[in-house]
């Protein structure tokens, strides 16, 4: 079995994308910048070494912690959901046209994505590994399910990642299994990248947290892209305030949620219209009333 690839962050981002449909994911070296890095250590660690251990097989095992909410306690996780691989792999993998009718009118839509997780995975030494699994199991997605995806993720090094400290296990090419081939423990290779790289790879893709046999804790910042009509695994609005999700970009707010997904999944309700939940962050002088629809998008 071949480990997956490394690519520099110069790379084209439809190299990426070609290798992560080939092997199932891909390392990109230098994914965040050396202030990224240090912004984000800075501001979570405080709060990560204040967290009691976790207490349950699969996500935490008994020398793990976990921190959620990644964009309510570090302005520092902006670059990572503007990363151009990242976004590249997600437009490409989530973005797929389907059609349906209304009545006899054949109408294409394309939905959006959205953050799914925000959580930083601190494995100190002593922490055995996770059952391999695939991510997108939180849906009961099936394999094949056409070619479609839903999830594209990514875990960067906040320390280095090595085989022996728990640098997540991959099993290269197992995004193109179906549902009854079991994934074996000998089949899964651990990423081993520099801290500020990020491993990146689809929810199909068989992978688990490895065993930590170093002197030294491994901790690793993932976040995923999902389809965005499905449920967020974790729950971003209630993740947040609106007042803290009203600090954050234009771009960063509709990622955690607050957007519709083409045709009209997520709308809320104002003055008996059915619109788009980004109005929420518009104040009324510049409000441009969004109206969802299916087939046409007008503006009232
Ligand atoms: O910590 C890791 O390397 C992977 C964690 C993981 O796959 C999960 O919690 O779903
Ligand atoms: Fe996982």
């Amino acid at each position: 079995m071949r480990p997956l690839i490394h690519l520099p962050a110069v790379a084209e981002p439809a190299e990426a994308v070609a290798l992560i449909e080939r092997d199932g994911g891909v390392i990109i070296d230098d994914f965040i910048d050396t202030a990224t890095l240090r912004g984000l250590e800075t501001d979570l660690r405080p709060i990560l070494d204040r967290l009691s251990w976790g207490n349950d097989e699969f996500f935490a095992g008994k020398r793990t912690r976990r921190l959620g909410a990644l964009f309510k306690h570090s302005k520092h996780a902006v670059p990572l959901v503007r990363q151009p691989h990242f976004l590249a792999a997600a437009d490409h993998f989530l973005r797929r046209p389907e059609h349906v009718f209304l009545g006899g009118e054949r109408v294409e839509t394309v939905p959006t994505y959205q953050i799914g997780v925000t959580q930083v995975i601190d494995i100190h030494p002593g922490e055995g590994r996770q059952p391999l699994h695939r991510d997108d199991g939180v849906w009961q997605w099936r394999h094949p399910a056409g070619g479609r995806q839903a999830r594209v993720q990514i875990m960067v090094a906040v320390t280095d990642f090595t085989a022996q400290n728990g640098g997540t296990l991959v099993i290269p090419g197992s995004h193109k299994w179906d549902d009854e081939r079991i994934p074996d423990d000998d089949e899964a290779i651990p990423t081993e990248m520099r801290a500020g790289s990020a491993l990146m790879w689809i929810g199909a893709t068989y992978h688990a947290g490895g065993t930590n046999t170093s002197d030294t804790h491994r901790t690793g910042i993932t976040v995923s892209l999902d389809l965005s009509y499905l449920r967020q695994e974790e729950n971003q609005y209630l993740s947040m305030t609106l007042d803290e999700v009203a600090q954050l970009p234009d771009d960063v707010r509709r990622l955690l949620g607050y957007q519709a997904s083409e045709p009209t999944c997520g709308w809320i309700e104002r003055d008996g219209i059915m619109q788009d939940p980004h109005i929420l962050f518009e104040d009324d002088d510049t409000r441009e009333r969004t109206q969802v629809a299916i087939g046409r998008r007008g503006n009232a």
